[in-house]
């Protein structure tokens, strides 16, 4: 590697772009601050990890055998002379980290495990070879939630697609997935109380189109949260309801208010299933499904859609939601849902999805000067299920065609009016499965959207740059083509 020319960038203190020498601050997310100085660290075969942290070191290790083949040893005290990476938690970071790569040493600091482990994210992105490139970061993150979506209900994902999906995710410092686990087609996850959900709901042929079908057992949920929070990253699973419902009305007509069961449906429309708010069932059966999906997450949060209840008159969907949300916080936990919620008082305290595409919502910027959260998925900008342009093969238009640049451009802070900063929670990338049936689908529309949401969510709004973002995006190309991520290759980005 070249010398760097002398550079320093104050970030910290000024509003100043992240600059890119010899790839040292090719990092997505940006950092906060990144001063290259040219000293790289090699990694051979007698580097070890020392770290009192090891569900952070044994994963460093693990990536770094995957990725050169070096097996290097994590161990809680190594050598003071020897070559080492060294992993530690000390205070006064915040959530976020500093890394330092001298010649001999490489050193990540920070206050959390969650933070130690972004900074060996960022680590990871600057191995090129056996290098790292030398220099100074220091990295904290503008938003606590980043947030991915998936939604197994269209077409199911099975858990190893999943798992793929969340090796990529963490590395941009994605550290929530949202999973969408029931929808009018099918059902997705296993409930005891009510076995006939997946039986009928999860059975062959109950994805969009008749094509697929499956459904998550409680044991490989659990599965799947344990993989991903060894990596960081929490899961949010979501029931939607009261809307949304068809899968469970087919497997269960108690839940219609005339008790016939409806036709299994594996088109594409929305907005014409509802439970049946008057009835006690009805209640019986959501907190059921609240109790046995709180049981098995460890999360803080329980999405309860709430989003396109065309079919549930107004004055009932409130009525519902008012009955519903203090349920999942008898269990325990916060009520996530889609920005509709707003519209229930009872959901000041929880957490509102704003997929909308206007800069205004006068309900939701009401229910925000009342306490409540919001997480930001403008569907223009964030629906990654929207095509690229007019001839991407996969993908859906509603919302807009959306290129990188159009993903990139726009700030989660100022987004919506009356939605303070202060009350936005971070962002997620919603990635709906009408059109996606593998895993090769899910990475073309994902990437490399998926990196300017997660950019958005974590760099500070003064690095906002697109010229600055596509250079870093074009240097961070090559990373996915290793890992075999098909991803679509805009041409807004010169690879
Ligand atoms: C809207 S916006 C939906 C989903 C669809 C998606 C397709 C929202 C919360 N719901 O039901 O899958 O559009 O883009």
């Amino acid at each position: 590697m070249a010398l760097p020319q002398l550079l320093t960038v104050a970030l910290l203190a000024a509003p100043v772009p992240v600059l890119s020498v010899d790839g040292f601050a090719d990092v997505i997310p940006a950092p906060v601050s990144a001063v290259p100085s040219g000293a790289d660290f090699h990694l051979d075969r007698n580097t070890v990890i020392q770290t009192r942290t090891p569900a952070v070191g044994n994963q460093l290790a693990a990536d770094i055998s995957a990725e050169t083949g070096l097996a290097l040893p994590v161990t809680p005290s190594a050598a003071p002379a020897g070559r080492k990476i060294s992993l530690k938690i000390a205070g006064g970071l915040g959530d976020g980290y500093k890394l330092v790569v001298n010649r001999n040493s490489v050193e990540v600091t920070a206050t959390t495990p969650a933070g130690l482990f972004d900074g060996t994210q960022t680590l990871l992105q600057l191995r090129e070879g056996r290098a790292i490139a030398g220099g100074t970061i220091e990295d904290r993150p503008r938003f606590t939630y980043r947030g991915s979506h998936l939604d197994l209900a269209r077409h199911f994902h099975t858990p190893d697609e999943v798992k793929k999906y969340i090796d990529e995710i963490r590395r941009l410092k994605i550290n929530y997935l949202h999973l969408h686990l029931s929808d009018d087609q099918g059902w997705r996850i296993q409930i005891d109380g009510w076995p006939r959900l997946t039986e009928i709901g999860g059975a062959a042929g109950t994805g969009v189109d008749g094509v697929g079908g499956g459904f998550l057992t409680k044991a490989e949920y659990a599965d799947l949260v344990a993989y991903a929070a060894a990596r960081f990253v929490t899961i949010v699973p979501e029931i939607d309801m009261p809307g949304h419902v068809n899968a469970a009305q087919v497997a269960y007509p108690e839940l219609t208010c005339d008790g016939v069961a409806p036709p299994p449906r594996t088109d594409t429309a929305v907005g014409y299933s509802s439970l049946c708010i008057s009835s006690e069932t009805t209640y019986r059966f959501v907190e059921d499904v609240i109790r046995e999906l709180a049981a098995i997450t460890p999360g803080p949060y329980i999405h309860i859609g709430g989003d396109e209840a065309h079919a549930t008159p107004p004055a009932d969907y409130v009525a519902f939601q008012n009955r519903v949300i203090p349920l999942v916080a008898k269990y325990g936990k916060t009520a996530y849902g889609w920005h509709e919620i707003a519209q229930s008082p009872a959901a000041y305290s929880s957490v509102a999805q704003n997929w909308g595409m206007s800069r205004s919502n006068p309900v939701l910027a009401g229910a925000v000067a009342n306490g409540m959260r919001v997480v930001m998925s403008p569907a223009n900008k964030a629906y990654l299920d929207m095509k690229y342009d007019r001839n991407t093969p996969l993908g859906l238009t509603w919302a807009g065609l959306i290129e990188v640049r159009t993903a990139y451009d726009w700030d989660p802070g100022t987004h919506l009016t009356g939605v303070p900063e202060s009350a936005v929670l971070g962002v997620e990338a919603a990635l709906w499965s009408e059109t996606l049936r593998n895993i090769d689908h899910i990475e073309y529309m994902a990437f490399p959207r998926l990196a300017a949401i997660a950019e958005l969510g974590w760099s500070p709004a003064s690095s906002h740059d697109w010229e600055a973002f596509r250079s870093r995006l074009a240097a961070y190309g090559p990373q996915w083509t290793a890992r075999g991520v098909d991803f679509y290759p805009s041409p807004q980005i010169s690879w």
